[in-house]
């Protein structure tokens, strides 16, 4: 048990939810198993530019030991459990015929979760887009709302029975922003990005739609990744170039959605994509807002970048996380009073986390101060911007266990139970330990 004190979480509500969350690709494997389709990412890792030449095809093996993992997140003693689908093990093809073994995994792990006396909370996007949708276009394609819809609709029907929490997209800024390239400043490829945004925008607002209708006491928001976006230095042309990126980074999916309108300085690049009637589309009310956030970003002016900007240097002497990510728990509270300023929703934080090397020491133990302290300091800003007022109902650690971390592959890991990619062995590192001992604390 580790000896480090647990942060005052008196202001939090008596109903406040905490939780673990992990996505699809990231987790399960078996990409090959069951009649699942091909998702972009199996064919980015085919390409070679993941880590290590890392893949997702084993991955933590979630899709055979989700049992364990369920069991895991029961002695955690979570009240929730956030994960995702992925679309193409329940739609090989994107759409058309449905893959009733893959629907049957979903079937499994909600029952053991509901079992548990987990909530489950579904994502219905993970970034695992169908291949075969990207090869009609992918979100270049105004018809991915339908499809989304019709992707949606299943789900609804299949699960609404025992799931009640969905979330549309997570972090459409991260996904639509990193998915092309940013080496280049090249027109076009920005067209194609304002394009991909009001679609992602169309198809969150079809889905919500739907889940509404065929989901009795549906509880639906969309994930968004909000951080601070500061500039590298003193510099106008950096200020500008982080002025530019905080609106994609951080309006551009919210506003629309939650307010109706377009960031004032984007709406003349959108405009060639807006059809009469879009905005009503997009703007369905939600019942909360889902906040990812892991710190600010600093960006510097960059002019031969996709929208002029690059990333920066952060200042002197900022306290790093092991893979250089800035920990500024203040800027974490200063988000949330920010979101409950705009969009006035129940925020539930879905995702925050601290990356790192883990590895076990001699005895088999993980011991991870530095994640123990990390989460200590969020929890605690967290905690001080609900004393000021701000309605944030939730908190889920990204992530249960460690995982594969996209570009990085399995080289950074974010979990509470540090996972041997060879034995596929989960350890509750000490900071599983010290969560636990946390939840525990706040219950009657
Ligand atoms: C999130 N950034 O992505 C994702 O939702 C998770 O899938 C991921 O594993 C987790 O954070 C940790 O990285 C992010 O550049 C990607 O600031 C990039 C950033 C933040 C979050």
């Amino acid at each position: 048990m580790s000896t480090i004190q647990l942060p005052n979480t008196a202001s939090l509500r008596s109903d406040f939810i905490w939780g673990v969350s992990t996505s699809s690709f990231q987790i399960e494997g078996a990409t090959r198993e069951d009649g699942r389709g091909a998702s972009i990412w199996d064919v980015y890792c085919q390409n070679g530019t993941i880590k290590n030449h890392d893949t997702g095809d084993v991955a933590c093996d979630h899709y055979h030991r989700y049992r364990e993992d369920v069991a895991l997140m029961k002695a955690l003693g979570v009240q929730a459990y956030r994960f995702s689908i992925a679309w193409p093990r329940i739609l090989p093809q994107g759409r058309g015929a449905a893959n009733e073994a893959g629907l049957s995994f979903y079937d499994r792990l909600i029952d053991e979760l509901l079992a548990a006396g987990i909530e489950p909370w579904l994502c219905l996007y993970h970034w695992d887009l169908p291949q075969a949708l990207e090869e009609h276009g992918g979100w270049q394609n105004r018809e991915m709302a339908t499809w989304f819809a019709d992707y949606t609709a299943l789900v609804a029907t299949r699960f609404g029975d025992r799931v009640k929490r969905f979330a549309t997209f997570n972090e459409p800024s991260i996904f639509s922003l990193f998915s092309r390239s940013l080496g280049e400043r090249d027109r076009s490829s920005e067209e194609k990005l304002h394009r991909m945004i009001h679609n992602v925008n169309l198809a969150h607002g079809a889905a919500v739609d739907v889940l509404r209708a065929n989901v009795a006491g549906a509880s639906i928001g969309c994930i968004h990744n909000r951080q601070p976006c500061r500039p590298s230095s003193s510099s106008e042309a950096d200020a500008a170039a982080a002025a530019r990126l905080d609106v994609y980074w951080n309006s551009v999916f919210p506003d629309p959605q939650c307010r109706g309108a377009y960031p004032e300085s984007m709406r003349a690049a959108i405009e060639p994509h807006l059809q009469p009637g879009d905005m009503a589309r997009i703007c369905r009310p939600v019942d909360w807002f889902g906040l990812n956030h892991y710190s600010p970003v600093y960006v510097k002016a960059d002019p031969v970048s996709m929208l002029g900007y690059g990333f920066g240097d952060k200042p002197a002497g900022a306290p790093l996380t092991p893979i250089d990510w800035p920990v500024d728990p203040e800027a974490f509270s200063d988000t949330l009073q920010s979101v409950h300023d705009r969009y006035g929703l129940p925020i539930y934080v879905l995702e925050n986390g601290y990356g790192n090397f883990d590895q076990p020491d001699q005895n088999g133990a993980v011991i991870d101060t530095g994640r123990i302290e990390f989460l200590k300091a969020y929890i605690a800003a967290m905690a001080a911007a609900a004393c000021r007022g701000v309605d944030v109902r939730g908190y889920f650690v990204w992530s249960l266990l460690d995982n594969f971390e996209w570009d990085s592959g399995y080289s950074i890991r974010f979990g509470l139970a540090y996972v041997d990619y060879a034995s596929l062995r989960r350890t509750p590192k000490s900071s599983f330990d010290w969560y636990a001992g946390l939840i525990k604390a706040g219950q009657p």
